[in-house]
């Protein structure tokens, strides 16, 4: 089914787009200065460059470089929509989108040196910065964090993005400071980000050890695997992780934005709730007595889910877990392009969206409108001008 997302927004409910990745110039420059994923390289005879990122992604690239004749090419073709902003607005143009919330995509600067992690945020902060001043009021940004970097710059940089006009939170891996984030040495950097309003946008990469996926995986079955459940189940731990720890206790006005609709945490919660209760260990250390928030209290206090999940059955779970009033609207442009299509005209991983939200929440409710823009331009201040 067609569906003209441009009929829920109005001038007065706005869509808005709060999962949607650049690569910025500079960073791209990065990567295609790399030997070791991540990396974009250029293979013979293919039209573009590829970018290859995912640890699943490893072993096609070591094959491809072992045989370079084969005709299976690792990763995704680098196009004009990973990294040119003309090419963002002509996208929100084309899905009547009227603001983005734009974010760098994965790995972000995870893999890059601890000495030159902090020049490296600020300079891609700052690209973004200067992307969101030639849209203004049609572009906002969650900024990169350089958690490679020692505490001190990591603090700075906190600070930095604060300061930035267009910038409305954080998107942040599962990783961490590299001890995942139930590290208690990452509570002052949340504490820092919630004290300056800062929203965390959780995103996943490291998905699931290949393992898993089988030994049939790498040749036969695409990325299928690590993305469609290597991604939720990776956010799903980290949160879980959190939760056990107790962050969301000790940071209480921190506000995460789960990708994926929070990965498969809408479906588990209650099983982790049970998992809590009947757990001897947690029960002798007094860390289910009274006063615990529960995971379904966590999930509608203190974070949101984007609507990424394509089903109305996916987006639901969500409604019922966090409220209405807690999801929004996403892309995941420049992934997920219409294949052999034409990447110009309309792409159906967004009406896949845009039609969840209209069946979940009904044709043309307040709750449909408030998923597909409201709680965005609430929650995250879009009508404000700093
Ligand atoms: O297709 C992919 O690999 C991805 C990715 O890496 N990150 C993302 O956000 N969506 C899809």
């Amino acid at each position: 089914m067609d569906v003209d997302i441009g009929t829920i927004g109005s001038p007065t409910h706005s869509v808005v787009d709060i999962h949607t990745h650049m690569y910025p110039p500079a960073y791209v420059q990065l990567l295609e200065s790399r030997n070791s994923i991540p990396l974009i390289r250029k293979f013979a005879g293919a039209k573009e460059p590829r970018l290859i990122i995912l640890p699943a992604e490893a072993e096609s690239l070591d094959k491809m470089t072992g045989s370079p004749e084969t005709s299976h090419l690792p990763g995704r073709p680098v196009t004009t929509h990973y990294s040119s902003l003309k090419q963002k607005l002509h996208f929100m143009d084309t899905h009547k989108i009227d603001i983005s919330v734009i974010s760098l995509a994965n790995p972000w600067l995870d893999f890059v040196a601890p000495e030159d992690a902090g020049e490296t945020a600020k300079s891609i902060n700052q690209e973004f910065s200067n992307m969101c001043a030639e849209a203004p009021g049609r572009l906002f940004f969650f900024a990169t964090l350089p958690l490679t970097a020692p505490p001190e710059t990591l603090l700075a940089a906190v600070g930095h993005v604060r300061s930035l006009k267009s910038c409305r939170g954080v998107i942040l891996g599962t990783s961490g400071l590299g001890r995942g984030l139930d590290d208690p040495a990452l509570v002052p950097v949340l504490r820092a980000l919630a004290a300056n309003r800062l929203t965390v946008f959780l995103h996943p990469h490291y998905g699931l050890p290949s393992e898993v996926w089988g030994p049939r995986a790498t040749e036969e079955y695409g990325h299928v695997l690590p993305l469609a459940l290597g991604f939720p189940m990776e956010t799903t731990i980290a949160v879980a992780r959190m939760y056990l720890a107790g962050v969301f206790d000790q940071v209480p006005d921190l506000r995460m934005l789960l990708a994926h609709s929070g990965g498969t945490l809408p479906f588990l919660a209650g099983r982790i709730e049970s998992c809590v209760v009947h757990d001897g260990h947690l029960v002798r250390e007094g860390k289910v007595g009274a006063g615990r928030r529960t995971v379904w209290q966590v999930l509608r206090e203190q974070v949101y889910l984007d609507a990424v999940v394509y089903s109305e059955v996916g987006l639901k779970a969500a409604v019922d877990a966090s409220g209405a009033d807690r999801l929004m609207f996403g892309t995941d442009h420049p992934f997920f392009p219409p294949l052999g299509g034409d990447e110009q005209g309309e792409w159906e991983s967004v009406t896949w969206n845009a039609e969840a939200v209209r069946k979940a929440l009904g044709d043309g409710t307040d709750g449909a409108r408030a998923v597909m823009g409201g709680n965005a331009v609430e929650v995250l201040r879009l009508r404000e001008d700093s």
